[in-house]
């Protein structure tokens, strides 16, 4: 094979390889706006969390939490007075209503690990 064939070959496996990078990069397909889902990889609970990790909408808005995975997961928030503190069993999803402006992180009460964050505007996040 001769250098010249190589490089009239070469435009195409670029094209082929920035498609696959752009396939690989695009969100879970079951993903739906204002929701997060429990991702939870078998075997490495160090890698479970929320996704996405972090979710803005606005003021008023009913974010549901879904748990795909094989364990119970909570959606706890992390300021002191609780805001919400939602139990999400196997197969389960759950509702919160975010009717305060502000960034409330939270994690799972069983997995501390597991972190996420709903940022909530007031009307459309910028
Ligand atoms: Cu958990």
């Amino acid at each position: 094979m001769s250098a010249r064939v190589l490089l009239r070959a070469l435009p195409y496996a670029m094209v082929l390889f920035i498609t696959a990078c752009a396939s690989a990069a695009q969100p879970q397909p079951s993903s739906r706006p204002n929701e997060v889902q429990v991702v939870e990889p078998a075997g490495q609970p160090d890698r479970w969390t929320f996704a996405p990790a972090e979710i803005a909408v606005a003021k008023g808005t009913t974010v549901t939490f879904v748990n795909h995975g094989k364990e119970f997961h909570t959606v706890t928030s992390d300021a002191p007075s609780r805001p919400f503190d939602i139990s999400i069993d196997t197969g389960q999803t759950a509702t919160f209503t975010f009717n305060t402006v502000g960034v409330f992180t939270y994690h799972c009460g069983v997995h501390p690990q597991m972190k996420g964050a709903v940022r909530v505007c007031d009307g459309a996040c910028g």
